[in-house]
């Protein structure tokens, strides 16, 4: 009967851990930032438009690489609509910036309307999927407001790993009207969410303590 017991026992406590391990795997790629309302030329082709220059990058904030194919960028709640569909490795630690330049070139090799990532400016949600073995699973969303989307702030993670969101606001000051807070610092697609500007970083703890 023990042996019983032990056997059932141990079959639970590997079944917990290979679930743990399979939901820190699916949660490895996050969002990590994005920018719906751009005011200037983002995407670098040397003209400033609504839809081209939104971006949203993802990392890898997990310590092993990931093959990012099979992951979608949707917004909007309900029926994720697709925006951009991901391809090839991730590193740890390394992030992927999508403008809307390339998600409308995505939509439009695929037979889509062209909208582009199509945040909305006044309030949207952004939403990262993957598609494994015919099932379409949830793994990071971000809502956002109106004051959130003003012209050139992003939405980011305060840290590279798990972080809280900030609004990186250092070319559109927030005033203290955004939630999340705006930091004083640049936004950067493309890269980790370092603070960008003159206005020396405050130490981590020193933030935590701010959004408790
Ligand atoms: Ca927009
Ligand atoms: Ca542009
Ligand atoms: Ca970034």
């Amino acid at each position: 009967m023990r042996k019983i017991f032990r056997f059932f026992l141990s079959t639970v406590v590997c079944f917990t851990l290979i679930s743990v391990l399979v939901h820190e795997g699916a949660a490895q790629v996050v969002l990590n930032e994005f920018l719906a309302d751009p005011a200037r030329d983002w995407d670098g082709d040397g003209l400033a438009n609504f839809r081209d220059d939104e971006w949203v990058e993802i990392m890898n904030a997990g310590d092993a690489a990931v093959d990012i194919t099979g992951y979608l960028l949707a917004d909007g709640v309900g029926e994720p609509v697709w925006r951009y569909a991901f391809s090839g490795f991730l590193q740890p630690g390394e992030t992927f910036v999508v403008f809307g330049s390339e998600s409308r070139a995505w939509e439009e090799a695929n037979g889509f309307p062209m909208y582009g990532l199509s945040l909305n400016n006044s309030g949207d949600r952004v939403a990262l999927y993957r598609i494994a073995a015919q099932e379409t699973l949830l793994v990071d969303s971000f809502e956002y407001g109106d004051r959130e989307a003003d012209d050139d702030r992003s939405v980011g993670r305060l840290v590279e790993v798990h972080g809280q969101w900030a609004v990186f606001d250092a070319y559109n000051p927030c005033s203290g009207r955004c939630d999340p807070p705006g930091n004083g610092c640049l936004p950067t697609p493309g890269s980790g969410n370092s603070c960008l500007t003159g206005i020396s970083c405050e130490s981590w703890g020193t933030i935590k303590s701010v959004y408790r």
